[in-house]
């Protein structure tokens, strides 16, 4: 298969460039311009599309920008007052128990145990200072996208910042038969509302090198957790989708039962799928002025198996006919064109929060502060592409990412039910 490298890795000046470049195109049309990336959310922070620009995506999306995927009636982050008071929601009233599940059975013959229990009940929850302060010692932060299993493009990218797991639950002493880690955050007093997730117990406390761990955060883009992202505490796993990153974290069973609990898991998700790797399409104009180049970007997860790099198909197609089939002999005969990735910022200290340094950073070289793999494993990171001489006609756009392991997406794990990652089609016109 014949692939044409169009420009490799641009430079983010060269990048905002050539995103600005569109910016002039789309104005040009002038027409109203609609999404129709089939099942394609407008991605998080998008602007319309007639002023979609220049890296439109920034490498922190600001807190308040993130998609929100929160279940509660009411959710939680609507409360206010004496009802937040009352939640455990403040940073003061906070608190977190650790507790040990009795459970046993036919197969599980004794239950866990834990050398010390924290309750509210015996008025030792662990509280937010105490929390910190165990931060101090064993503080983590890394930048992660937050991508929901069920949904078709990437929710925001933070800068999390924390306390891993298996500090938290060193404090609680010895540990016997525990083969799980329930967690679950506030929900209100209905239990059909609980929202819950699990790690095995090797997953909790052991990290590969050059991984990162399961982490209480506390932290987002240099700020407090707010409420709508989780906040005071959230569970974040680096490597899993949202629904592993547990918001407004209050309570963690240890257990005997080797079975994963996740709420997810009875929603016929896959409770251990890890992040995929995959491009996804932003919205884009679906008519473009003959004899001016055209754009497309997005944005392109870094998962499991990491990212080799973005291509794109163009393909020509009757006006009104069928899209093309995935794997039929038209799509098999397919010749993808490498996309342009986004080069890591040569300045990160305008990309951080104020005072905090890349090279404490997971990820980052500590001496050079720069990252140590580019694009970064569980972040997100822009692609684009520029299509020149178009003549006018119909036309379909695709584009795919391919893992370091070569497989070209939605390999090697085509199964939904272990996050979204059929290949976007995009197509448009040229008049
Ligand atoms: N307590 C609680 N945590 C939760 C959820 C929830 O409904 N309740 N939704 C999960 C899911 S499915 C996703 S995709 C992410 C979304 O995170 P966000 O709302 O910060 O974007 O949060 C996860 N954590
Ligand atoms: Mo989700």
């Amino acid at each position: 298969m014949k692939r044409t490298s169009l420009s490799g890795r641009l430079s983010r000046r060269e990048f905002v460039r050539a995103s600005g470049l569109a910016v002039s195109v789309m104005a040009g049309t002038g027409a109203t311009i609609k999404a129709q990336v089939a099942g394609v959310p407008p991605a998080p922070g998008s602007q319309p599309a007639a002023t979609a620009a220049a890296h439109r995506h920034p490498l922190l999306t600001p807190a308040a920008q993130f998609e929100d995927v929160s279940r509660g009636n009411p959710k939680p982050h609507t409360l206010t007052g004496d009802a937040l008071v009352q939640a455990r929601l403040t940073a003061d009233t906070w608190r977190m128990e650790i507790v040990v599940d009795p459970y046993t059975s036919e197969l599980v013959k004794e239950p866990a145990s834990l050398g010390k229990q924290y309750t509210l009940e015996a008025g030792n929850a662990l509280d937010l200072p105490t929390l910190m302060e165990l931060g101090k010692k064993h503080s983590v932060r890394f930048l992660k996208a937050m991508q929901c299993l069920n949904i078709a493009s990437p929710l925001g990218q933070g800068l999390w910042e924390g306390v891993p797991l298996r500090e938290v639950l060193r404090l609680c002493g010895s540990m016997k038969n525990v083969r799980r880690i329930y967690y679950w955050g506030f929900h209100n007093n209905n239990p059909k509302q609980i929202f819950q997730s699990s790690l095995s117990y090797t997953q909790a406390m052991e990290t590969p090198p050059g991984e990162l761990p399961a982490f209480l955060a506390y932290r987002l883009n240099g700020e407090p957790i707010p409420l709508e992202r989780g906040g005071p505490v959230r569970m974040v796993i680096p490597w899993a989708h949202g629904f592993k990153s547990i918001k407004w974290l209050q309570r963690i069973v240890v257990t005997n039962d080797f079975k994963a609990n996740d709420t997810y898991a009875n929603q016929n998700n896959d409770p251990e799928s890890h992040l995929k790797t995959a491009a996804y399409i932003d919205e884009a104009p679906t008519t473009f002025e003959g004899g001016l180049p055209v754009h497309f970007g997005g944005l392109a997860i870094v998962g499991l198996s990491g990212l080799k790099r973005v291509e794109h198909w163009l393909h020509r197609v009757e006006a009104g006919s069928k899209p093309v089939v995935q794997d039929d002999e038209v799509y098999r005969a397919a010749q993808w064109t490498e996309c342009a990735l986004e080069a890591p910022p040569a300045d990160w200290s305008s990309v951080l929060p104020a005072g905090t340094s890349s090279r404490s950073v997971l990820g980052f070289d500590p001496i050079t502060g720069q990252p140590t793999t580019w694009p970064m494993r569980y972040s997100m990171v822009n692609w684009s592409a520029t299509l020149r001489d178009l003549k006018p006609g119909t036309y379909e756009f695709r584009a795919r990412a391919v893992d370091l392991n070569g497989f070209a997406q939605p390999e090697p794990r085509p199964i939904p039910k272990t996050g979204k990652n059929a290949v976007q089609m995009h197509r448009f016109e040229v008049t």
